[in-house]
């Protein structure tokens, strides 16, 4: 049994967590800095702590702050959201320790997962496909030996990495040393472990994620797919369920293999694992996240399933509300709002002197700021997640374009002339682009205004 749930983020997403932890009849802590002191999360939840200073490392961060601040509060459950602690294996142990479900997968899967090297080899061992690859390079003449088998294009990745972080693209066998040691010290610097392995290079692959979710009665389900392909720099700024570039027998391999995937390795509670889509149809895993995602709205409005309310049911011992399998409902689309130069893409913090935003039928909009907000400068610039549904693609596409005509955020610029740009795009629009879209789109030329 959880009674009172203390949500360690911010912004929109503790939003999220709170209305569901409410709607379930279950009390809310929520936990913020002195910079997010009038924040929405804060008025919105039974009680509110502050756990440090603005810096992220000092607050939201900060494990002992939020340790106390459950105990102080009498919380007995505590779920992390997505970004700060959410896949600290280390931050879950310590929760489980002081008596505090933790609403997250268990910790040894967080950390199976978090070693990329052997998370390629239990996808193998569960007969997932990966794509032809190394184990942890030692030497340059491992990363040499290992190049001539797997053959070139290949990209460097850390074994400590993730989201796209240290990877490094070699086309050509000369540069593989120099970029195997500019790796190594990245990822020294960004992860405190210096160790890289090789995949063979993909090239314009679509980036398809199934969504799962497992309760601890072992039942092992999927909830479909979504298409993650419009990134920038790997991050994501549009996603749909379903997409439009699965075969109905692709999907049926791709999501079977998921549903492999987690009950091989004994997985609870939900997650989401990262495919790469060739243009052949084939497929291979690249990463496991072991949390709720920024983008899990799109798979919400096409299941009619509220997955954090999943969550807390399987951290609580219950089983999974639904048994059988999810047809995906009609089309969803999520646009990501972020404060930033629409140009530059530069965070453009500050505060919101004007605000509307859209709505209407199939409109969903996940946000915490109001007008008068100040964004602060020391978070991330996502505002809000606009998110449409309706029957098909084409039709959810009109409903996208009639929402950011709608949407009106007055104070910082903002990336919704680059959005714009995209729902509107021929190739977005015939369901043709790969993980190389948006940066054909941003060397073509600037954004319309
Ligand atoms: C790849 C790849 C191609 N080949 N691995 C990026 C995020 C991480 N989860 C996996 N990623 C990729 N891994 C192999 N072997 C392509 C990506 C990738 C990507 C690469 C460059 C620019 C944008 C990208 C967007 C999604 C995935």
């Amino acid at each position: 049994m959880i009674r009172k749930v203390l949500v360690a983020n911010r912004g929109e997403i503790a939003l999220r967590v709170i209305r569901a932890v409410r709607e379930m009849g279950l009390q809310s802590v929520a936990v913020h800095s002195t910079a997010d002191a009038d924040a929405l999360h804060v008025k919105f939840a039974d009680q509110a702590v502050c756990i440090g200073p603005p810096p992220s490392r000092q607050s939201y961060l900060n494990v002992p702050s939020i340790i106390a601040a459950a105990e102080v509060t009498g919380a007995d459950a505590i779920h992390p959201g997505y970004g700060f602690l959410s896949e600290n294996a280390e931050f879950a142990e310590v929760c489980l320790k002081c008596n505090l479900t933790w609403i997250g997968p268990p910790p040894s899967a967080m950390r199976l997962m978090g070693d990329k090297i052997r998370a390629r080899e239990a996808m193998n061992a569960a007969g997932v496909p990966t794509l032809p690859g190394s184990v942890g390079l030692a030497t340059e003449a491992d990363v040499l030996s290992n190049a001539d088998r797997i053959g070139l294009p290949v990209i460097f990745k850390a074994t400590a990495g993730g989201g796209g972080r240290g990877m490094k693209i070699v086309h050509e066998r000369e540069r593989l040393l120099d970029a195997w040691n500019t790796g190594r010290n990245e990822a020294q610097a960004a992860f405190g472990n210096p160790e890289m392995y090789m995949e063979r290079y993909c090239q314009k692959p679509r980036h398809i994620e199934i969504q799962v979710a497992a309760d601890t009665h072992g039942h092992y389900m999927h909830l479909g797919e979504r298409e993650c392909s419009i990134q920038r720099r790997h991050q994501k700024v549009i996603e749909e369920a379903p997409s439009a570039a699965l075969a109905p027998e692709t999907r049926k391999l791709l999501t079977a293999a998921a549903v492999r995937a987690i009950s091989a390795i004994g997985y609870t509670n939900v997650g989401t694992l990262e495919f790469l889509l060739d243009s052949d149809g084939s497929f291979y895993f690249m990463e496991m996240n072991t949390r709720l995602q920024v983008e899990h709205p799109v798979t919400e409005l096409v299941t009619g399933l509220d997955l954090v309310r999943e969550q807390l049911r399987i951290a609580a011992g219950e089983p999974l509300s639904f048994s059988s399998e999810r047809v995906p409902n009609g089309h969803a689309i999520e646009l990501r709002v972020n404060a930033e130069d629409p140009e530059t893409f530069a965070p453009w913090p500050g505060r919101i002197t004007a605000l509307h935003m859209p709505g209407g039928l199939g409109v969903r909009v996940d946000t915490h700021v109001y007008a008068g907000y100040v964004v602060p400068p020391n978070y991330d610039s996502l505002l809000a997640k606009v998110i449409v549904h309706d029957v098909d693609r084409p039709s959810a596409l009109r409903r996208a374009r009639r929402c950011l005509d709608e949407i009106v955020i007055e104070g910082p610029r903002t990336n919704i002339p680059f959005l714009r740009r995209i729902v509107s795009h021929p190739e977005f629009v015939r369901g043709e682009f790969d993980t190389g879209f948006v940066a054909r789109l941003l060397a073509e030329g600037k954004p319309a205004r």
